[in-house]
């Protein structure tokens, strides 16, 4: 399969990349080290300018569809209220999970200190303070105003991608609530538009592992193995955190709502858990959770045909806890001051841009440059992030895709599905 291709590539990439990062390091020392930072600046600057060029036609367009799917289907009120109660509701938490680890575990500081200079972030912190405001009641109603965009256009030539991303959700609504003709020809335009930006997604990927290289053999060069303490501390976070979601939070929500032995739908969806984690792609991986879903979950096909394909694209809870927990990891390390006004920003970025990202590899990092830019933090730092980013994709997929099995099962008991999870040896919990 061509995406695990892509993903060892990747993985091997990032393994040459620290090796020859930290033997170029110190470019001040030698010009080889200079060159050699001279051409990962040049792979990684062009990886991220690929990916800041697909944000906004992907995110709108994923977003306008995504909504409009669950709306034009007319069952808004029954089925697609329901559907979307839940993907909210999951990723909300997903996102306070995430909040709660992050400011538990600090990756961005060492003894107390931010860890920006470790981890080489040029800009300090006092401008970066500055450029975000400080904190307080004020903030949080500019954030409120900045989600309202006064120019559509000018939100999305400056990456103001908050407003962008409001307008789009109430695009997306009132799309279905036109004439027909007129519905059904935007949803074909905004649904080609999508069907493109994933083909330009899939280019952009194909030259991940040199634009992956590049940002990490420049990290790897500028910090040597000192990054590698609070990166550790980062990715552990995160592991920890989908953990709690995976295994604690979401079957507490299956047992709680529907009675079943929640533990018996990791084994339901496990070869799609699999795919999902060796391919880092929902969208790859949707066929398989949709045979495992209705075939093992005995979730009907009604249900499970609307609840998946939807989930895939809106309902992201991997992601969504990914990108609070890296967003406040670099806030942390450039010293900014996380008042409740910046984290509330954070967490409202990394639910709503959870509902754009595209289910394919890598698709957080765009996002992620939205959540940064919304709460006014260079993307430099965005480097940083692809060192581990290969292992916590396939872990956050992983978890994109049982969040979508969670929610078909719950939903499916919701509309009165019974005899879901069948197993012979555990009975339906008397809660
Ligand atoms: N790889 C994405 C997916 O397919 C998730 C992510 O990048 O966060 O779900």
């Amino acid at each position: 399969m061509p995406k695990i291709k892509l993903h060892w590539q990747i993985l091997i990439a990032i393994a040459v990349a620290i090796i020859a990062g930290l033997i170029t390091g110190h470019p001040d020392d030698t010009t080889l080290g200079a060159r050699a930072m001279g051409v990962y600046d040049f792979l990684g600057t062009l990886f991220i300018s690929a990916l800041l060029m697909i944000i906004v036609p992907l995110i709108v367009s994923s977003i306008i569809i995504g909504i409009a799917g669950i709306a034009r289907e007319g069952r808004l009120g029954a089925l697609g209220g329901k559907t979307l109660g839940f993907y909210i509701g999951t990723g909300l938490v997903a996102v306070l999970v995430g909040l709660v680890a992050v400011n538990l575990s600090q990756p961005g500081f060492i003894n107390g200190e931010p860890a920006g200079d470790r981890l080489a972030l040029d800009r300090d912190a006092d401008e970066v303070v500055e450029q975000v405001g400080e904190g307080g009641p004020g903030e949080l109603v500019a954030i409120f105003h900045r989600m309202i965009p006064e120019n559509v256009v000018d939100a999305a030539a400056n990456n103001e991608l908050l407003g962008l991303i409001f307008f789009a959700l109430l695009f997306g609504y009132f799309m279905t609530r036109v004439k027909k003709e007129n519905a059904d020809t935007l949803y074909s335009f905004w649904d080609g538009i999508f069907e493109v930006m994933m083909k330009i997604t899939h280019l952009v990927m194909l030259f991940a592992p040199l634009g992956v290289f590049g940002l990490v053999a420049k990290v790897a060069a500028e910090t040597g193995v000192d990054a590698a303490g609070p990166l550790l501390v980062f990715a552990i976070t995160v592991v920890v955190a989908l953990a709690i979601h995976v295994l604690l939070v979401m079957p507490l929500m299956v047992r709680v709502i529907t009675g079943y032995n929640p533990y018996r739908l990791f084994r339901a969806m496990g070869p799609a858990l699999l795919t999902a984690f060796s391919t880092a792609s929902s969208m790859a991986t949707l066929p398989i959770t949709m045979d495992c879903v209705r075939k093992n979950a005995k979730v009907s096909q009604k249900t499970s045909s609307f609840v998946l394909p939807l989930g895939a694209t809106v309902n992201m809870n991997g992601t969504a806890l990914y990108e609070c927990v890296a967003a406040i990891f670099i806030a942390q390390a450039y010293g900014l001051e996380l008042t409740f006004g910046v984290q509330f920003t954070i967490v409202v970025a990394a639910l709503v841009t959870s509902i754009g990202v595209a289910g394919v590899p890598m698709a957080s990092m765009v996002a992620i440059g939205i959540i940064l830019t919304a709460v006014g933090l260079p993307l430099e730092a965005l480097g940083l992030l692809f060192v581990f980013d290969r292992i916590l994709d396939m872990l956050r997929t992983a978890t994109n895709v049982y969040g979508d099995g969670v929610c078909s099962v719950i939903v499916a008991h919701l509309e009165g599905e019974k005899d879901l999870l069948p197993s012979g040896k555990m009975e339906k919990a008397n809660i």
